[in-house]
């Protein structure tokens, strides 16, 4: 069988060379890679783009997990220079990323009144929950929505789910006061309690708010109050919510990860109609324990038409303890019976531990994502539970130690149609082309032409390549005659999608130029030209104002003169002299009579 393997891999490895011609590409079963030999997080840079992308190592794969989707994670740590919402094509190949959303969480896919929108969280995570908004971008990258939490609170990371009635559930982390007595505590103790709001996309406004402290008892926690609740700066985080799901009854499902529990909540009144799990479990588990010992869990969702439940289990309780390892379950549940029962178990075959976040999907095709949270991993499983595609994106001799993570991994169909050009770098003969976010883009045409200010069917194709990766390279033929390049994007059809920059070729030189580099050029030029003519307005302005200020003082001067001589006073009144609107043949006349009789001399008395 490992031969067998190992051909497989080695024809999966020739196919991508030649298939990608500028990314690094992804590893495959890499000692190097998962040792840390490639960094602490393997990345690669691009000629033609600034953006610094992520390499995977395939520990495991197969043509099942080829169903077309994009894998979207929410890309940070302590390792990741650049952190953001990212999504990644079947090859592992970055397709999007945008800087500027820090630190971004739960990057998703949902359909909002018949549109495609990327949606994630962004903010404050410094204290395990967060302060922060939510966006949504839609197909071309524009950020359409950005939602706070209603009522004055602040938006957590843990949860921002679209309902099937076009709302949002996001998750909230309050400090308020609390009676611990129950907990040997202070009877005027702090706790952050969990929260929910259901939101109105478009107003922001909260439709429903629900919170764990007027829901659940203190010592269903099992988490340590020791250490904490005494004051408002350390409060106790006894419920720690961290995922929100709504039915089609209006009833919502969560997960409380420091109960170790799902609870479903009425939608109307707010109490709790059940709980799976945790100390006041109040099903019965017809896997003999083996489906309400959840603990830590995140991600839990209704499927099948709510009579299944998925979830992450078992992001274990401390740090990582390879007794305690981290499985997606598949659960059976009958609401009417109460009963729950494991319909499957999912275990990544290296046996991670993830003490925090993670995420468990269905995918359209019956295939199983888990993204592992703390750790750089996803795997896809046939819903059984084999292991078709096991994938690591920072290296396994650094898991759990928070330096490259994504909160959840997820998949989904995605078309983006970026509002800015493709990218060209020019490096001797060789072309390099990229465009961030743009998904349909199947072949990269180099075009020439021989002069600047051609119009765009004056240029001729010199070349084409189908697009290979974030960048793909197109060597400049050695039979090529036009100065100027540019390189164009054709979707399937044909259809131009976009083209980049023109760029002058001089094949006599080694010229390193890119399209960034004009832009910087150009900004540089802009600022300098806005700079000068700002300049030039400013000193206009001062002539002026020292021209008029000069007027003013030889206008005085000459006033005084005249009343000091008297003999003036038929030619000019006080008055007129001391309107502002006196005319300059006047004052011109003025200082034409003055110079004739030589009468400066009283003036430099009154100085
Ligand atoms: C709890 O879950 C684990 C993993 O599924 C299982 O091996 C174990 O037997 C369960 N414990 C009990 C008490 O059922
Ligand atoms: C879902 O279940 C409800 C009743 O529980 C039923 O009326 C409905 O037809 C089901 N829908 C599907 C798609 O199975
Ligand atoms: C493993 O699970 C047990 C409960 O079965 C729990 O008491 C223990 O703290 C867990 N260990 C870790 C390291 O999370
Ligand atoms: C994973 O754990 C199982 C038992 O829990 C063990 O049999 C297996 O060898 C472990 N695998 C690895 C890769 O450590
Ligand atoms: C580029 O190609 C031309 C021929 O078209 C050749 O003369 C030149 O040396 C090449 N330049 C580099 C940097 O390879
Ligand atoms: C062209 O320049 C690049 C870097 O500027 C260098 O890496 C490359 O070797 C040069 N190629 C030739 C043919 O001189
Ligand atoms: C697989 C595994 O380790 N499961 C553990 C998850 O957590 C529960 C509750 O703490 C344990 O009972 C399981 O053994």
């Amino acid at each position: 069988m490992p031969g067998h393997l190992n051909l497989r891999y080695v024809l999966c490895l020739a196919v991508l060379i030649f298939s990608v011609l500028a990314d690094v590409g992804a590893y495959y079963r890499s000692d190097e890679y998962e040792k840390g030999e490639l960094g602490e997080w393997p990345q690669q840079t691009y000629h033609s783009s600034k953006i610094v992308g992520p390499v995977v190592d395939f520990l495991q794969r197969s043509d099942r997990c080829d169903d077309g989707l994009y894998t979207m994670l929410s890309l940070r740590g302590s390792r990741v220079p650049s952190p953001g919402p990212m999504i990644l094509d079947g090859e592992g190949n970055l397709v999007w990323t945008a800087e500027g959303y820090v630190q971004p969480y739960a990057l998703s896919k949902y359909i909002y009144k018949g549109n495609d929108y990327l949606t994630f969280w962004a903010g404050n995570d410094a204290i395990g929950h967060g302060e922060g908004m939510y966006y949504m971008l839609d197909s071309s990258y524009e950020q359409v929505f950005k939602v706070g939490a209603a009522n004055g609170l602040r938006g957590d990371l843990h949860e921002f789910h679209i309902t099937r009635d076009e709302t949002a559930v996001i998750t909230i982390y309050e400090v308020v006061q609390a009676d611990l007595t129950s907990m040997y505590g202070p009877a005027e103790g702090w706790i952050w309690d969990g929260l929910f709001q259901e939101l109105d996309i478009e107003t922001g406004e909260a439709l429903f708010q629900w919170r764990a402290s007027e829901h659940f008892d203190f010592t269903e926690a099992y988490v340590a109050r020791v250490g904490s609740g005494e004051s408002e700066n350390r409060p106790w985080d006894f419920f720690h919510i961290n995922s929100v799901d709504k039915d089609s009854k209006g009833n919502y499902l969560i997960s409380t990860r420091y109960m170790s529990c799902l609870a479903y909540i009425d939608g109307k009144t707010g109490e709790v109609i059940w709980k799976l799990g945790g100390k006041k479990n109040m099903f019965q588990d017809l896997s003999g324990g083996t489906a309400t010992n959840i603990s830590w869990q995140h991600h839990a969702r209704f499927v099948d038409n709510e009579t299944a439940i998925t979830l992450f289990d078992n992001a274990s309780r401390g740090r990582a303890d390879p007794e305690n390892i981290s499985r997606g379950l598949y659960l059976d549940v009958d609401q009417e019976r109460m009963t729950v029962k494991v319909r499957h178990e999912y275990w990544n075959p290296h046996n991670i531990s993830s003490q925090s976040q993670g995420s468990l999907q269905l995918l359209d095709s019956g295939n199983v994502l888990i993204g592992y949270g703390a750790n750089p991993a996803w795997t896809e499983f046939s819903v059984d539970g084999e292991v078709l595609c096991d994938v690591h994106f920072g290296p396994q001799f650094n898991f759990d130690t928070g330096e490259v993570l994504s909160y959840r991994a997820l998949k989904y169909s995605w078309v983006g149609f970026p509002k800015t050009d493709p990218d060209i770098a020019l490096q001797g003969n060789t072309t390099y082309v990229s465009w961030n976010g743009a998904t349909e883009v199947t072949t990269w045409v180099l075009e020439g032409v021989d002069s600047t200010g051609a119009g765009d069917d004056e240029y001729l194709t010199i070349d084409s390549r189908p697009k290979a990766g974030f960048e793909t390279e197109i060597p400049i033929p050695p039979d090529n005659e036009h100065r100027f390049i540019r390189i164009s994007g054709l979707d399937a059809k044909g259809d131009i999608l976009g083209s980049t920059l023109t760029l002058e070729w001089d094949p006599s030189h080694n010229t390193t130029i890119s399209s960034l580099d004009v832009q910087a050029t150009n900004t540089k030029w802009l600022m300098f030209f806005s700079t000068a003519f700002s300049t030039t307005i400013f000193l206009v302005i001062a002539w002026w104002a020292y021209v008029r200020l000069l007027d003013h003082f030889r206008r005085q001067r000459k006033r005084k003169q005249k009343l000091s001589r008297g003999d003036l006073h038929d030619f000019v009144t006080d008055e007129e002299l001391s309107e502002d609107e006196i005319g300059d043949n006047v004052e011109f006349s003025l200082l034409q009579n003055a110079d004739i009789h030589h009468e400066i001399g009283p003036l430099d008395e009154l100085r």
